[in-house]
C-alpha cells in the first residue's frame, strides 16, 4: 500500500514537471513560429542600378532605411531576380515599396511575379492593378530556385522602380 502511495506520488511529481515543462516549452515552439523568408540574403541581381541602389539592398531585411532599397535607372521594364541557393517551394512574394519623408508611396501597379525553369521564365501571377505600398500575393505552390519580379508598369511619378525589400516564402 505504502508503495503504491509512493508510486503514485512519484507518477504525479513526473506529470507535473511533464505539465510544467508543456506550459513553458510549447508556446514557444508551436505558437507564433515565424515564417521563413527564403529571399533574406540571398543573391540578388537587377536590370539596371541607380546609384549605390543595389538590389542585394532589397533582400537585407530592412524595409525603413532609405538606403536600404533597390533602385532601377529609369525607363520599363525593369527586374529584380533572386538566387535562393537551391530549388525551394514558394508560394508567397511580398513587396515593399519605398515611402518617401512625406508618406507618398511610390509604387509599381504592373508586375509579373516569375521562376525560371530550365532557362526559361515562367509567370507565376500577373498582377495589373496594384495600388498598396506592400502588396503579399500567394500563389498555388511552385518548386523554384530563381525567382524573379518584372515591372511593367509604376504609378507616374514611379518612373523607376524603388523598392524597400522582396520577401518570397
Ligand atoms: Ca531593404
Amino acid at each position: 500500500m505504502r508503495n503504491t502511495k509512493g508510486k503514485t506520488a512519484i507518477v504525479l511529481f513526473l506529470l507535473a514537471i511533464l505539465s510544467i515543462q508543456g506550459c513553458v516549452y510549447i508556446p514557444t515552439e508551436v505558437v507564433e513560429k515565424p515564417k521563413v523568408n527564403l529571399a533574406l540574403g540571398a543573391a540578388a541581381t537587377a536590370s539596371s542600378v541607380y546609384l549605390h541602389f543595389t538590389p542585394d539592398r532589397a533582400v537585407d531585411g530592412d524595409k525603413e532605411d532609405q538606403n536600404s532599397r533597390w533602385l532601377s535607372e529609369p525607363g520599363y521594364p525593369q527586374w529584380i531576380s533572386v538566387d535562393l541557393g537551391q530549388r525551394e517551394t514558394i508560394h508567397m512574394v511580398a513587396l515593399y515599396f519605398f515611402v518617401n519623408e512625406h508618406g507618398f508611396v511610390y509604387y509599381n501597379t504592373e508586375y509579373e511575379i516569375q521562376y525560371s525553369e530550365e532557362g526559361t521564365w515562367k509567370t507565376i501571377l500577373h498582377v495589373e492593378d496594384n495600388q498598396l505600398q506592400a502588396p503579399v500575393h500567394s500563389f498555388p505552390p511552385v518548386v523554384a530556385q530563381q525567382i524573379r519580379i518584372l515591372f511593367h508598369k509604376g504609378i507616374p511619378q514611379a518612373d523607376l522602380v524603388r523598392l524597400y525589400e522582396l520577401e518570397i516564402y
